[in-house]
């Protein structure tokens, strides 16, 4: 079982480190005019097969940054969002923001418009993803009759999210807020995946984030919609009945599984660092994605 060791975050002026993810770093920021919010930073860090890879990509945290406050304008209409301001450290301009502090309800939120991943496997073992009945015969990345509302929670550091049933999560965070989140939830699957549809991409899936403010409302957290939290697949090339290629990922996967690499994946060593040209083409696949979505040049 892998455990993965997230490097220290680095030291920022006027902030003061909270919390570390695969991925991401949390600051709080210490004086000034937003001083008790917080800093959420996108690290150039990439994981797979459940590692953070010793190689990092330069430039991720950026792309996904901006991919994320790219969705949040375009979702504003139907949640308000944690974003507060992109006037941040200049070690990280460009890959953090400042948000709102929020009390964070301790739910993974996804929405799933195609069967694959944990959902496929609970689907084979029990024909439900979430205590949700799906038709038979379905296969890994078929189309869902209608996009569902499949919880997890958080598990510890190296282990995967749990999927729950929507009964848990209003026994967790009550009936109203409950049901709030799975209404949120899946009205953003559904502005994004069909904003993406109209660029040829398909979303899958996506994990979603939330808290409350001060005043009781429901707020978008975290980063959205960046391929970190969700599943991307190019339309052109999906085929349900074997698994899709992942847009951003699979050059690294491909690589770590090849001879080349010298890695045994069940050998319980961490994978070795990226050749140079293994993190090239990665950088640029990630720059493809935010351009294919956004319309915008990187
Ligand atoms: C926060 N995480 C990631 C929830 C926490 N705006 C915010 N305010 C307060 N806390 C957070 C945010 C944000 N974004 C987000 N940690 C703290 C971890 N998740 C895991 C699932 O449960």
């Amino acid at each position: 079982m892998p455990t993965p060791d997230i490097p220290a975050a680095p030291a920022l002026p006027g902030a003061s480190h909270l919390h570390s993810g695969k991925v991401r770093d949390l600051y709080s920021v210490d004086e000034g005019q937003h001083a008790g919010q917080l800093l959420m930073v996108a690290s150039d860090r990439i994981s797979a097969f459940d590692y953070v890879l010793d190689s990092t990509i330069p430039g991720k945290g950026e792309v996904l940054t901006r991919m994320s406050l790219w969705w949040f304008e375009r979702l504003a209409d139907l949640v308000p969002n944690h974003v507060v301001s992109t006037d941040v450290p200049e070690q990280v301009r460009g890959r953090a923001v400042i948000c709102r502090r929020l009390e964070m309800f301790p739910v993974e939120c996804v929405a799933r418009g195609y069967l694959t991943g944990s959902g496929l496997l609970d689907y084979r073992a029990t024909g439900e993803v979430c205590g949700i009945a799906l038709p038979d015969g379905l296969e890994d990345g078929s189309r869902l009759p209608e996009p569902i509302f499949t919880p997890a929670t958080k598990a510890a550091l190296g282990d995967h999210d749990e999927n729950v049933s929507y009964d848990a999560v209003v026994t967790t965070v009550g009936e109203e807020a409950a049901g709030r989140l799975r209404e949120l939830t899946l009205a953003v699957y559904g502005q994004a995946e069909s904003i993406a549809r109209e660029r040829g991409i398909i979303l899958a899936d996506t994990k979603l984030e939330f808290g409350r403010d001060a005043e009781g409302t429901t707020v978008l957290a975290d980063e959205v919609l960046t391929p970190d939290s969700s599943r991307f697949w190019p339309a052109d090339e999906w085929q349900p009945g074997r698994s899709q290629p992942a847009y951003d990922k699979q050059i690294v996967r491909d690589w770590l599984l090849s001879a080349e690499s010298g890695w045994d994946r069940s050998s319980g060593e961490p994978p070795p660092p990226l050749p140079p040209a293994v993190v090239e083409r990665t950088r640029s696949r990630y720059v493809e994605a935010y351009e294919l979505l956004t319309g915008l040049r990187w």
